[in-house]
């Protein structure tokens, strides 16, 4: 299966360009920066903001199957940063795959979508949005884009509220929301293989004994994580912001350090 990995430069982007080599896709990068040396796929660099820069990544690579939407500031910055980074990239990206009869995107969201929910037993993935940061209400935004463009065009979209992609976690919270390497490929290989997902919507961390975000939707159509943070606990020392960052799903960034004015 031939597909487009964006942010494929970044530290998530990398493992799972190079994780889905290894499982026989055909990866085509795209990123800002050039190639990483030793990169095993094709190549496009550019803005994926840029729409016409979008557009000839998907005229140079023709036969695309599927697109894994990965780039995107990861932490809070303002609102038009925010919607730039998450929102108008993933527009671009959209109208594109129409354009040029692409069926499939993977995208990665965030729990901080609904990050500002209060923790309980299980967080299903039908928990109404609820952001934490514009971070948040710009994944809640390129979420709500993804719906319109299936009901629209009859194309794929599984978004993966992602947890904490770390090599292994390092806060008490972590040990809950932790989203190892292998289990990020494991992510997204499912995601791009499930027969007709429509849309859907499943979180993204490992079998966490301490979890407690509900990953049965994403079971469902093959992510069958394998790892677990528990084996990490002993190393992880508690911190004075345990109870706080516990309090709600998206952690730290529930915390007044993360308010800002929008604009
Ligand atoms: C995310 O979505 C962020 O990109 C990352 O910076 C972490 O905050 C992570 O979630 C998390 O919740 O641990």
């Amino acid at each position: 299966m031939k597909v487009l990995v964006t942010g494929a430069a970044g530290s998530i982007g990398k493992v799972v360009c190079s994780g889905l080599i290894d499982r026989g896709y055909d990866v085509v990068g795209l990123d800002r920066t050039p190639s990483p040396s030793g990169f095993e796929g094709g190549w496009f660099t550019g803005d994926c903001a840029d729409k016409d820069a979008v557009q000839h990544a998907f005229d140079e690579y023709t036969a695309l199957e599927g697109v894994v939407h990965l780039a995107g500031y990861p932490g809070e910055a303002s609102l038009p940063e925010e919607l730039e980074s998450h929102v108008h990239t993933t527009a671009a990206l959209l109208d594109a795959m129409v354009d040029h009869g692409v069926r499939r995107i993977v995208y990665a969201s965030s729990n901080h979508a609904v990050g500002r929910t209060p923790r309980r037993d299980e967080l299903g993935v039908d928990a109404p949005p609820r952001p934490d940061t514009f971070y948040g209400v710009a994944k809640v935004a390129a979420e709500a884009l993804l719906r319109l463009y299936v009901d629209r065009y009859g194309i794929d979209a599984v978004a993966l509220r992602i947890g904490s992609f770390q090599p292994q976690p390092e806060t008490v919270r972590q040990l809950s929301t932790w989203l190892s390497h292998d289990d990020a490929v494991r992510l997204v290989d499912a995601a791009l293989s499930a027969p007709d997902p429509g849309y859907a919507v499943v979180y993204g961390i490992s079998k966490n004994t301490r979890g407690w975000w509900d990953l049965a939707p994403g079971r469902a159509f093959g992510y069958e994580p394998q790892d677990d943070a528990e084996m990490f606990a002993s190393a992880v020392a508690e911190g004075p912001d345990d109870r706080a960052e516990n309090a709600f799903v998206g952690g730290p960034f529930v915390d007044a350090s993360h308010h800002r004015p929008a604009l």
